[in-house]
């Protein structure tokens, strides 16, 4: 018997992935059809794919040419699925022409015929597609457009800047259609809006965007009073709109891993968590002046937030400050929160360094996310019997906002899809600390 395998990942499956299957399964007498995970995808920078790795599979078992249906995990499977499966040939469309040519030393390679006129990609731009405003055009925006280029289902459509001529030039350089004199003039031009404004101004332009009927994706911290984030919340219900917080830690694929592996016990019950993130910033900027509520702890409290929340709730019995001051502002900032059974303590600095890992304890052992934790591909299990401990590594492509502009337009585009990585609840309370902060609760001045 002849065995054929070949691979892909068979998004929005259509014509041209049939006549390549069926063509595939006319050189042998056995199909052995491998279909690409999710993460496998996310890896090998495929950030656009619509359909998930449960339909792709129902979509090449629909064909009816696969004999056999495998997974495609990680790079260098091949090889090993070849031999396993006692493969004689391995086959795939003419757009890899060459590529596989490795493969021979194990089987004979084919390389067939692609379908001319269609693809995933074209089905993709055909699909509904979110266009976002930006509302602001400093660093943040810079990053960003290029980053929501990776991902399928949205096209950035306009800038405004209550300086006109800075979103204009912004417009000119990121080659955006629209730079918008008003918010109006940006609203009517987008489905959403993603605000990356200075951070005082976050609310009134959430709540402008989402009365207008727009969905909003902000950027952190969303506001520092627990009452405003509520009334957003309020708005977007009533609006039937996403409001999402754009922080980049809680969507990147390690943080993530490092949540769901701490929450199944692997380092036992967690007695601690301790993370830091410094940033030395000119006295001069913005980030630095008190009138516009600047400071380390509003500039960079979310960020050691998530771990705190992620791993032991927001149900904290109390929460203490201890703040470095300079002009006016927090330069650095201490906070210690007590739990039941646990503690937990940041720092954040704008005007003093400190190392910027993570560590998490617990009563079988640690998990450590070494510097800077905040954009991490990488972090270890740590025990005792050093011959347990076991170094994790995930995709942290480009700048990292890829992964939560992906889960905030298929939030936008299905209505029903959860996005469980950043709670309301632990948003809520990200924007409580930051309240009792400027109220001065439990404050000490170092
Ligand atoms: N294909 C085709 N004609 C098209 C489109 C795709 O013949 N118009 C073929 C591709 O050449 C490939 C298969 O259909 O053999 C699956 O294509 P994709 O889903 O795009 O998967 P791909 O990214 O090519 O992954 O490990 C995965 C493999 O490397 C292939």
């Amino acid at each position: 018997m002849k065995k054929v395998i070949t691979y892909g990942t068979y998004d929005l499956f259509h014509e041209g992935h049939a006549n390549l299957l069926r063509r595939a399964k006319a050189l042998g007498d056995y199909l052995i059809v491998g279909v690409t995970t999710d993460n496998f995808d996310l890896e090998r920078g495929k950030m656009n794919t619509c359909d998930n790795v449960m339909q792709r599979i129902e979509a090449v078992k629909a064909s009816g040419y696969a004999d056999q249906i495998i997974i495609e995990e990680y790079k260098g499977q091949k090889i090993d699925d070849i031999q396993r499966y006692g493969v004689d040939i391995f086959a795939i469309g003419s757009d890899w022409e060459g590529y596989f040519d490795y493969l021979k030393e194990y089987c004979e390679v084919v390389y067939l015929p692609r379908t001319e006129g269609i693809s995933s990609t074209q089905l993709r731009a055909e699909r509904p597609n979110v266009r976002i405003g930006l509302i602001g055009t400093g660093s943040i925006a810079r990053r960003f457009v290029p980053e929501a280029a990776f991902v399928s289902g949205n096209t950035v459509t306009a800038a405004y800047n209550p300086d006109f001529s800075a979103a204009e030039a912004f417009c000119r350089e990121f080659g955006l259609p629209l730079a918008a004199r008003t918010k109006e003039e940006l609203f009517a031009a987008c489905d959403a809006v993603y605000i990356a404004s200075p951070h005082y101004t976050h609310y009134d332009y959430a709540k402008a965007a989402l009365d207008a009927g727009k969905h909003v994706l902000c950027e952190t911290p969303l506001v520092l009073k627990r009452g405003e984030a509520e009334d957003l919340y309020a708005r977007a219900d009533r609006a039937e709109k996403v409001l999402m917080m754009a922080h980049k830690t809680a969507y990147c694929p390690a943080f993530g891993h490092l949540v769901s592996m701490l929450k199944s016990g692997v380092i036992g019950e967690i007695v601690e968590v301790n993370a830091s993130v410094t940033t030395l910033t000119d006295e001069d900027s913005e980030k630095m002046d008190s009138r516009r509520f600047g400071g380390s702890m509003s500039e960079n409290a979310c960020f050691p937030l998530l771990p705190v929340f992620k791993f032991l709730g927001t149900d904290w019995k109390d929460l203490v400050f201890y703040s470095k001051m300079k002009r006016g502002v927090d330069i650095y900032t201490k906070a210690v929160f007590l739990y039941e059974g646990a503690v937990a303590s940041f720092q954040v600095g704008l005007g003093a360094k400190s190392e910027g890992n993570m560590v998490i304890s617990g009563t079988k052992g640690y998990a450590y996310v070494p510097a800077p934790w905040w954009k991490t591909d990488y972090f270890e299990l740590r025990f005792e019997d050093q011959n347990l401990n076991k170094k994790f590594f995930y995709p942290f492509a480009g700048e990292g906002l890829r992964y939560e502009i992906k889960d905030f337009i298929s939030t936008v585009l299905n209505r029903d899809y959860l996005s469980y990585r950043l709670s309301r609840k632990e948003i809520l309370s990200m924007c409580e600390v930051q309240e009792r902060y400027m109220n001065g609760e439990r404050l000490f001045l170092l």
